[in-house]
């Protein structure tokens, strides 16, 4: 049985998030610290370019993004502990949610209320991802308050489920879902002085997040990325190839294609050949030299799929 290895780095909160399901699956996994910013010279074998964090790699399969890491989870035996089978499509769609709304104003809030702390080679790095372009530094800090407000009023709609249905998001067991709040708790407490204070008059988010946080993140044990490489190398990918897809889009198994994240234009292509696509999720084959093939996994939804 293959061991699931996370690349990742300790202050990234959407690793938190997957840190977090691994804590509910009981999991054993393998960690590999990756850099901060780029370059990423150990992980971009594995991922044709893809830069974000975290990456999840079972042998020769790569899973680039939280969504498509979190899928996989789903599959295995474990993951029942952390997506009840019956609740797998609210916990995704309550993901994307947390994704698009409620990290975008805590990632906002955090680089905003670091300009000026953090080194500027940060800033400016993680600013290409998250903010639009031409963004300034007079306009993040005067729509600060209104992003809080914004924040406030996503706590409060989460904390009004909490109160009817807790402790969890799923009523009396942990789920993905709850991962999803509590990243972004993580995230804006450890990193933001006015974090606790946001936090703390939504008191069943903060129970949430004493529950979520004695659950902890599973057994890891440290891995170097040079081992992670030797693993893909020693492997072939062993997920599924073909397409099952309704509207193609004039897309073909076996076709050269480029994936970016939607949105951004500082994420590089990453290509490589069709090899799987469903309605959730979508994979290239991929050959580098150093490791040779691996299979790259994507969801469909956030991400610019073009022909090449
Ligand atoms: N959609 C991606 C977003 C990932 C993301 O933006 N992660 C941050 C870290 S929390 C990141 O990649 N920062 C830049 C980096 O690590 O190079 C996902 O859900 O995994």
């Amino acid at each position: 049985m293959l061991l699931l290895t996370l690349h990742h780095y300790p202050q990234s909160p959407i690793a938190e998030k997957i840190r977090m399901v691994f804590g509910m699956m009981e999991q054993e996994w393998q960690s590999v610290q990756i850099p901060r910013i780029p370059p990423k010279p150990l992980l971009m074998p594995l991922t044709g370019g893809y830069r974000r964090t975290p990456v999840l790699q079972i042998g020769a399969d790569i899973y680039c993004d939280s969504q498509s890491i979190a899928r996989r989870l789903c599959n295995l035996q474990a993951g029942h502990r952390a997506y009840q089978p019956a609740e797998k499509g609210l916990e995704h769609i309550f993901g994307v949610f947390g994704e698009t709304v409620l990290f975008n104003l805590t990632v906002r809030v955090i680089l905003t209320s670091s300009m000026g702390v953090a080194p500027e080679e940060f800033i400016q790095d993680r600013a290409s991802l998250y903010f639009e372009p031409g963004w300034t530094v007079d306009e993040m800090k005067n729509t600060l308050s209104s992003t809080l407000l914004q924040l406030q009023s996503t706590f409060d709609l989460i904390n009004d489920h909490l109160l009817a249905h807790g402790p969890y998001m799923n009523g009396q067991r942990p789920s993905y879902a709850d991962a999803v709040i509590q990243h972004c708790v993580w995230f804006l407490c450890e990193r933001w002085d006015g974090g606790e204070n946001l936090v703390k008059p939504f008191e069943a988010i903060c129970r949430n997040r004493e529950l979520i946080t004695a659950i902890g993140h599973g057994s890891p044990t440290e891995l170097s990325a040079e081992q992670a490489l030797q693993i893909a190398k020693d492997h072939i990918p062993h997920s599924p190839k073909g397409i099952f897809f309704n509207y193609l889009g004039g897309l073909t198994q076996g076709q050269m294609i480029s994936i970016r994240q939607h949105g951004t234009t500082s994420d590089p292509d990453v290509t490589g050949i069709l090899r799987y696509l469903d309605n959730s999720t979508i994979a290239i084959d991929y050959e580098h030299p150093d490791i040779g093939l691996v299979a790259i996994h994507f969801p469909v939804l956030g991400y610019q799929i073009s022909s090449l």
